[in-house]
């Protein structure tokens, strides 16, 4: 019915009249105190928290005074501060040192503006409104040049401007095309960019909610199906700042073990045991980089989880150790749904200790999943979390130090598509139903999953892949966008998909290299391994009917240049771990648009087919089929293009060329980067750091490089390695300086070799203080100065 002209019946119009709306009207009465003011209007109640002078949370209640209890995305606590509260017949004001607040009483309408003055969130007329079915819903006003990004996973182009989109965690398997806007994440967050300068908002609210920048061009609005109307405003201005703001209230992206870093492969599935064994010598045989395999549901007993099948996986201990040995890492796949089988430990202890999502009567909850029929753990109680997590030993006594979440939305094979939403959820005494915690519940099962292989891990740093997520699921797993296809379009879309991700405060994320379900071929794959070089997470997977995709299924002219991309990711590592630990102190993404960078600059603004990796790297990879060229936007500065040290003008496009084995990768002039080398897996020693200069006259070049083990959380007591690289120019003179500021790690290599580009050779090179003997011209354009680890340290003297 669905696909006819029924769906667009005259009734279906919404709006505001049609859904009986009932805006909050005027302002009765109000009290004040310190940081918040609670406020009584005719038709609901409101409260106004500020957590920082650049964060305050608005909450709008219909029935009740605002409950302050939050979601367990976030894990801040207000601030003390100092509110300014001033008064007058028609207005209170309420002032930070970042935000000012303008009450407006008849009727109660908010307008925010930021130190400068600049309004940047105001009610629009409707202002917030609620209903008899329990919606809650809130309407701003909209400038002509406003530009939307962040809403987690999302299909369609960067800036969300002109897009209406849900939030209900939801398996689609096919398709993922711009009209479907609820996925597997739901991250009930957005920036806004308005002339040039950015704020943002989080609504947290756990149901069904729905944000819509398309239907009117005066205002925006944003909705929940029940629950209170519950968000946070951050000042800004910059998008970085935005970032932090969200991140200080939802968390950070712990630090990864380096070896999630690393390329990945997987495949739905790898079988057994013969078939992993085969796979990991063919990587070696081939000398292709390999730091991960997964394993999918088949090795599993009847899909029971925390089991392994017997004959296809005789010996998992065996198997994880031998491939450790070899730098590789297996991660198994655990699905929340636990098969009902009253002979099934997992399920016995669910049922015996009430475990299990229940219905208000009692009864367990069942759903249909791969085991069958299946009763799902409820996530929302702590105790049930710790039960669940402790049970992850099962997985670390193997020495597996991976896992990998799916169907966890929670996905169940009936008409929903998820549990019914009548079934009740613990919630640690403050009993909800899944209606009004559905969009967390994937979330809750990666809390409970980090934090078990935490504790059993003995000081490892985990690692956990998630499909489902709510605001906040950064502090537990990685992201991956779910079953896109081997289609072209699906590699484009997923640059503005991850970028979005990126903006939503979840650094860690990547698509599924090659395509998961359909066909992948030679030209493809190589295109989006040479993409996936740069995603924050490189992992290949693909499909049960599928071709095969690893890196040498398409013939050897393929395979070479793949494998070439592969070793790539190792030799940008050193550049990429840095960017990775800057994301979990700021909460700012690796990969990112160009707005983060150039939000002036009004070429940015939707620019969904390059993106940047840190500050200075641009890249820019071919996105169709049979294409050896494209166009190039690059913002205002002077660019090197990567390859062949040619150098660029900003501000304009450019036409580059991009045989098959050339991904365009454009660096900042004025910039510096850093490199290791090709290694077979992350574990392998890194023995030199390569340091890139591309000085530019009159603008001094800085970056602080960071390194620790990559492996425990030992950097957390200051084992750890910082140190600035400066290079400046002037005269023809250039001047670097290592500075060690921090050295309680030492790193691995045993030289650093500083790359100088673009300076001819009769330069003066100095180095620290002093001219440097022992210069060597690589080329015209390009010096080299070699020097030894242990002079690193005292280089300084
Ligand atoms: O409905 O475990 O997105 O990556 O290979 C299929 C089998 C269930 C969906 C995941 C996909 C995984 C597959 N899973």
């Amino acid at each position: 019915m669905q696909d006819g002209s029924f769906a667009i019946l005259p009734e279906k119009e919404s709006n505001f009249e049609n859904k009986n709306y009932k805006r909050i009207g005027a302002l009765l009465s109000y009290t004040f105190e310190k940081n918040s003011l609670e406020i009584t209007g005719e038709n609901g109640y409101l409260s106004l928290l500020f957590y920082r002078d650049d964060i305050v949370r608005i909450i709008m209640n219909p029935n009740t005074f605002p409950s302050r209890q939050t979601s367990l995305a976030v894990v801040m606590e207000p601030d003390q501060l100092n509110i300014i509260i001033t008064e007058n017949k028609d207005e209170i004001l309420l002032k930070s040192n970042k935000l000012s607040i303008k009450i407006n009483k008849q009727p109660l309408l908010l307008s925010i503006s930021d130190d400068n003055g600049r309004v940047i969130v105001e009610d629009a007329p409707n202002g917030m409104a609620s209903n008899k079915q329990k919606e809650v819903i809130c309407f701003k006003k909209m400038e002509a040049d406003d530009h939307f990004y962040g809403f987690g996973e999302k299909t369609s182009f960067l800036d969300k401007r002109g897009e209406k989109m849900t939030m209900w965690n939801t398996d689609i398997y096919a398709p993922h095309n711009p009209e479907i806007d609820a996925l597997y994440q739901s991250i009930p967050y957005f920036l806004t960019i308005r002339q040039g300068k950015a704020h943002g908002i989080f609504l947290d609210n756990t149901s069904k909610t729905v944000f819509d920048m398309k239907t009117s061009n005066e205002d925006y609005f944003f909705k929940a199906d029940t629950g209170q109307l519950d968000y946070y405003v951050f000042a800004g201005p910059k998008p970085k700042d935005v970032l932090e703001q969200y991140t200080a209230i939802t968390g950070k992206m712990p630090l990864p073990p380096k070896w999630a870093l690393g390329y990945h492969q997987s495949r739905y599935s790898y079988k057994n045991e013969q078939e992993v064994r085969e796979l990991v010598q063919n990587f070696k045989d081939r000398d292709i980089p390999l730091d991960a395999i997964y394993l999918d549901i088949h090795y599993m007993d009847g899909y029971r989880v925390f089991t392994f099948d017997e004959d296809r996986f005789p010996n998992p201990r065996q198997l994880v150790q031998d491939l450790k040995e070899e730098g590789i890492h297996v991660v198994p796949i655990v699905d929340p749904g636990v098969k009902e089988d009253p002979e099934y430990f997992v399920y016995q202890e669910g049922i015996r200790n009430n475990q299990f999502c229940k219905y208000l009567d009692g009864q367990v909850y069942h759903g249909d999943v791969w085991p069958g029929n299946s009763a799902f753990p409820d996530f929302t109680s702590e105790k049930i979390r710790k039960w669940w997590g402790e049970n992850h030993n099962f997985y670390t006594d193997l020495g597996i130090e991976g896992i990998w979440n799916d169907m966890n939305e929670p996905s169940v094979f009936n008409e929903t598509k998820t549990m019914d939403v009548k079934v009740m959820h613990e919630n640690d005494g403050d009993p909800k139903t899944h209606r009004e915690l559905h969009n967390i519940y994937g979330m809750l099962m990666g809390k409970a999953t980090y934090e078990g292989l935490k504790q059993n891990l003995n000081g490892n740093r985990p690692f956990l892949l998630t499909r489902a997520g709510y605001a906040g699921v950064q502090r537990y797993a990685t992201v991956w966008t779910g079953d896109n296809r081997s289609f072209w379009e699906h590699l484009q879309m997923a640059l503005p998909m991850c970028m979005n991700l990126g903006m939503s405060g979840i650094p860690f994320c990547g698509p599924d290299v090659g395509g998961f379900a359909h066909d992948s071929n030679g030209q493809l794959l190589t295109r989006w391994t040479q993409f996936g070089t740069f995603t924050p997470y490189f992992r290949n997977h693909c499909e049960l009917n599928s071709v095969h995709q690893e890196p040498w299924s398409f013939g050897e002219e393929y395979e070479n240049i793949i494998k070439k991309y592969i070793q790539e990711r190792y030799v940008w590592l050193p550049y990429i771990y840095t960017l990775f630990q800057e994301a979990s102190i700021l909460g700012v993404p690796v990969m990112r648009p160009l707005v983060m960078e150039y939000p002036n600059d009004e070429n940015t603004l939707n620019l969904s087919d390059q993106f940047m990796i840190g500050s200075d790297l641009l890249i820019a990879p071919i996105l169709t089929p049979d294409t050896y060229h494209r166009v190039v936007y690059l913002p205002k500065g002077n660019w090197i293009n990567y390859w062949t040290n040619e150098e660029l003008k900003g501000g304009k496009h450019h036409l580059v060329e991009a045989a098959i084995d050339i991904l365009p990768i454009f660096v900042k002039k004025g910039s510096i980067i850093t490199q290791g080398t090709v290694k077979s897996s992350t574990e392998a020693k890194e023995r030199k750091l390569t340091v890139h200069v591309y000085p530019e006259e009159e603008k001094p070049s800085i970056f602080r490089y960071y390194e620790d083990d990559g492996q425990s959380f030992a950097y957390e007591n200051g084992d750890y390695f910082e140190c600035v690289f400066k290079a400046s120019l002037k005269e023809r003179s250039l001047d670097i300086t290592v500075d060690v500021e921090h050295s309680q790690y030492q790193p691995e290599w045993e030289e650093i070799e500083i790359l100088i580009h673009g300076v001819d050779s009769d330069m003066n090179n100095i180095l620290n203080g002093k001219i440097q003997d022992g210069i060597e011209h690589v080329t015209d354009e390009t010096t080299r100065i070699i020097i030894a680890s242990q002079n690193i340290f005292t280089v300084n003297n």
